[in-house]
Order: C-alpha cells, then structure tokens, then sequence
C-alpha cells in the first residue's frame, strides 16, 4: 500500500498538504504542477490498495480518472472548493467539498483536523487571497499583526511560484517545494531556515514593479482590462497581480489577459472584492475555461474569440 497526493501546486495546495502531512507524516508519492495545471488526477498509476489524496483541483475537471480509482476500489480522500458538478457516491470516496466563497481548501483541511496545524490553513487563505478567512482561522492564535503580515506575505509567495505557463517559468516546482516546507510545523521557522523564501520574495516584488507600471486597456463602469506582455516574468506574476488589482479596487471586476506558446490568452478573472461572484459563470463559457466564484480563469482564449469575452465580461459586470 501507498500513499499517493495530488495536489496544486499554488499557496493552498500546499498549505493543504502541509498540514495533512504534519498530522500523518508517510512517504507519498507527490503529483501537482503549475497552478494552472489541475487536470492531474490522470496521471495517478494506483494499485487498488493505494490511498490518494486529492486536493485543490475540481472533481469536475478530474471526474473522469477519479471514477475510474473508485471503481476499482481505491480510497480516495477528496478536499476542495472548485465547481464541482454532481459528487458521485462511493463509499470509498471521503470528500470535503465546499464552494462557498469564504473557505478554501486549507481551510478545508484545519477544519478536518480540528486546527491541529491551522497556522498553516492561515497561509493558504491568505495565498488564495481570502484575508478574511486567514484572519478568522488566526483568531484563536492571538498573533501579532507584524507576525500576522509575515503569513500573509509567505501564503502570497507561495501563491506567486505556483503562476507560469510551464514548470520552467517557476522559481521552484511544486513537489521541490513541498518536501522543503515538510519538516516545518512552524511556518515562520521555515522562512528564517529555508532560502526559498527570499528568493521568492525578491522575484515577486521585481516582477510586481514592471507590472504597476502597466495601464488597462479597456475600461468600462464596472471593470478594467489588462493585457500582459509575452514574457516569463509577467506569466509569473499575473495571478498575484490580479489579486492585487482586486484588492486595491475593490468596487471593479478586473481580466487580466497573457499570451500563451498557442497564439492565444491565458485569463484571470476577478470578481469585484465588495460582491464575489458571476467569475465562474462568465470563465464557464468559454472553452479551457473554470474557476471560482470570485476568482476564474481562461486557460486558452483564442484571438478572434476576443471580442465575445468583452462583450460577457461586460454583461457580467455592468458596474453599478
Ligand atoms: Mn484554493
């Protein structure tokens, strides 16, 4: 019998596995990517024996290869809150699915543990931009707002390395990452002890600095329109910046756009802050498109569908 997890590889992915790991430390077999990049329960090759854990990716997206372990019998531990679509029941099957738009799948996780590690489900909320649920989870830790800002600046890091097209764009590959956080039940021990932290530090505040200088180029009464240049740096960052658009504009929807190796865009869809929602719906329609409530995304829009996502991204956001 093995233990296999598959994860994403952004903030709450991590933090997921993190405290599972802490709580039940075994040698598994780690399966993730880019952030992007959730259809990854295919990839499982399982004996019928094997536990899998899956975590932050949509069972929707992985319906297909998850049916497939629970009909022949594996167990399967299932944490997330993406569009799931119909859950199927399996006695085998141990899910925790929330879509409200106020957890996240760390947050999932502290509560299947009962707060055991929850200074970790902190970074992880804060990594899926969602303060309020960090902050709530901290409540009981009665930490120091400059301890509660190092948190809140590690979960976006995280978040930040999990942004690129490929693994190559990334500091770090997921599953690298993972195994350096392990040893660590104290994230702040980690970030003293582990040179991952600076470096990623360093790359999110130089590549946020070319991306600040950029303007919209659409704007309309609800939301604005960005397109990224064709470079490492702005794949990287697009997602952390789009977050940061969110929050320093909380009244407007915001779609940033990247060019991808096809000829087309990669899209990050924000809902506005003050009313999460419509990001899922409006992402939905497009092929390679998913997400959550208040933050969605487009894998690949084709050039000449251009013109259609403005005219849903505009119907979706009226403004006010
Ligand atoms: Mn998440």
């Amino acid at each position: 019998m093995s233990f296999i997890d598959v994860f994403n590889g952004d903030a709450d992915g991590l933090c997921a596995l993190q405290q599972l790991r802490l709580s039940q430390p075994v040698d598994s077999r780690l399966i993730t990517g880019v952030k992007r990049d959730i259809d990854l329960l295919k990839q499982v090759d399982a004996e019928p024996d094997d536990i899998v854990t899956v975590l932050d990716v949509s069972l929707d997206k992985n319906r297909e290869p998850l049916l497939n372990l629970l009909d022949r019998g594996l167990q399967v531990n299932y944490f997330d809150h993406h569009f799931a679509g119909e859950i199927p029941s399996y006695p085998n099957l141990h899910s925790h699915i929330d879509l409200s738009a106020d957890t996240c799948t760390s947050a999932l996780v502290n509560n299947f543990l009962n707060g055991q590690f929850s200074i970790w489900a902190v970074v992880g909320a804060y990594g899926d931009n969602l303060a309020a649920v960090a902050e709530r989870i901290a409540m009981p830790l009665a930490l120091a707002d400059d301890k509660l800002a190092l948190l809140r600046e590690l979960g976006e890091c995280l978040n930040y390395n999990g942004y690129g097209e490929t693994l190559d764009d990334l500091y770090f590959h997921p599953d690298n990452l993972s195994i350096r956080m392990r040893a660590y039940a104290d994230p702040f021990e980690f970030m003293q002890n582990d040179p991952a932290f600076a470096t990623l530090r360093a790359g999110y505040a130089d590549d946020m600095a070319k991306a600040e200088l950029l303007q919209p180029t659409r704007q309309t009464a609800g939301g604005a329109v960005f397109f990224l240049p064709d470079a490492v740096w702005s794949r990287r960052v697009s997602g952390v910046y789009s977050n940061a658009l969110a929050s320093n504009h909380p009244n407007r929807a915001h779609a940033i756009l990247s060019h991808n190796s096809t000829g087309g865009y990669t899209v990050s869809v924000r809902a506005p802050m003050v009313n999460k929602t419509g990001a899922d719906t409006l992402c939905r329609q497009f092929p390679s498109g998913g997400g959550r409530k208040g933050a969605a995304g487009i894998n690949n829009l084709q050039e000449d569908m251009l013109p259609l996502f403005f005219e849903q991204f505009d119907l979706a956001y009226p403004g006010v």
